[in-house]
């Protein structure tokens, strides 16, 4: 049994539609209009190919195929993007596990356990990082969900609102992990490894830790011509000190694995005449080791704190998230090294940069990852790209790997 590259990269191309951008890459950030519609196509494409279709109520959709008792087999991934992002983050893996589902029905001999696929909700982190597999292993309290504010500035509770999602459902989200035998999602490397080694399919052995959070620094608004420049309290001045000490923090609290970056300020007033009042540093900040990425926290904290005291300003921090490193499952590991095997693939086993909804679904249940090279290790970039050949490897790796999972 072996996927339809033609219809895959069919699919692909037709949901690189939803939110395309100039540079050939896509721009879907989450509960979009383009979001919205991407997940109403691929909502049809479940549909047509018989699966039976759910949704929650923080918008992660289910796919169902067969409905034996007992535990299924998950797989999917996630169709939001980054802004200005590539066309492979997220949908490859879940038009993989569409394909496979498709493929697996249409054989005619369901395996013994059921399958499903699972698109989850924001998994970019616009309200949230990795949202929507956050709901279905921890869930969120109603105060907390009510807080939640996106990059756009649109509260999530409106965004839901606009999917047709009543908002108070979003609290009845968790899965009982006796529903679940296994997880394993396809994803893009978005790193160089696979494609230095020349190997085609990489197993998954670890996700690192991921943290967010916000460093707040507030000033004085002044005018931007008469106040003389010994009277200013500046905010932009501590942010800068501290952006610009950045990378000696990381080198020295970190442990050599550590990364951390400020991809996203936000000014107010926010006016090229005023002296600022505020602005907001968003930290993101990773490591394979949690208390490595605590003390990385902390130390950021303490130099910004030193900033603003150098520069007469104050500083407040606040965590977003910290979402734990998690060991990927040894047998699903397994199963898919011995696949790629057999199919003769080149495999390379490796540690993921990248935070992923399978760190979640990890908690409750035996998850694994197939990485699928990245073109110059490109990604959250329209350079983002994978061979076609690489996509089919990937897709039939994931295929058989699903059917010998589901008891095949
Ligand atoms: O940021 C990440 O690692 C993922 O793309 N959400
Ligand atoms: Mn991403
Ligand atoms: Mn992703």
């Amino acid at each position: 049994m072996h996927i339809s590259l033609d219809r895959l990269l069919a699919d692909l191309h037709e949901l690189a539609t939803f939110g395309a951008t100039v540079d050939g890459g896509v721009e879907r950030t989450s509960f979009s209009p383009a979001d919205l519609a991407a997940r109403q196509w691929l909502s049809q494409r479940c549909d047509d190919a018989g699966l039976t279709l759910r949704r929650d109520g923080i918008g992660n959709l289910f796919a169902r195929l067969g409905d034996q008792p007992g535990p299924a087999v998950w797989t999917g991934s996630h169709l939001d993007s980054v802004p200005n992002g590539g066309r492979f983050d997220g949908a490859l893996g879940v038009l993989c596990s569409l394909e496979a589902l498709r493929t697996i029905a249409e054989s005619g001999t369901p395996p013994p356990r059921p399958l499903q696929l699972v698109v989850f909700a924001d998994e970019e982190g616009c309200y949230h990082h990795l949202l929507g597999s956050t709901a279905v292993v921890q869930g969120f309290d109603a105060d907390i969900l009510a807080e939640m504010v996106g990059r756009d500035g649109r509260r999530l509770t409106d965004a839901l609102r606009s999917a047709g999602i009543d908002p108070a459902e979003a609290t009845t989200t968790t899965v009982d992990p006796a529903d679940v035998h296994a997880f394993v999602e396809l994803h893009i490397e978005q790193g160089v490894t696979l494609e230095g080694a020349g190997a085609q399919i990489g197993v998954v052995e670890s996700i690192v830790g991921l943290g967010g959070g916000a460093l707040t620094f507030l000033g004085r608004a002044d005018h931007a011509g008469t106040t003389p420049m010994h009277l200013r309290r500046d905010p932009m001045r501590g942010a800068a000190c501290f952006l610009s000490h950045l990378q000696q923090v990381v080198a020295e609290a970190g442990d050599g694995r550590s990364v951390a970056t400020c991809g996203r300020l936000a000014v107010a007033p926010g006016a090229d005449n005023i002296v600022a009042q505020r602005i907001t540093v968003f930290l993101d900040f990773r490591d394979p080791d949690r208390k490595v990425l605590e003390a990385l926290e902390q130390a950021m904290v303490q130099r910004a704190r030193a900033c603003a005291a150098e520069h007469d300003v104050e500083v407040s921090y606040e965590r977003g998230s910290l979402t734990d490193p998690v060991p990927l499952d040894e047998g699903v590991r397994a199963t898919i090294a011995e696949v790629a095997d057999e199919q003769g693939r080149t495999l390379r086993h490796l540690p993921s940069g990248a935070g992923h909804d399978s760190q979640l679904m990890a908690r409750i249940a035996p998850a694994g990852m197939i990485f699928v090279p990245s073109r110059d290790g490109r990604s959250h970039s329209p350079a983002e790209h994978t061979a076609a050949d690489d996509i089919e490897a990937g897709a039939n790796v994931l295929l058989h790997t699903l059917l010998r999972l589901a008891g095949t």
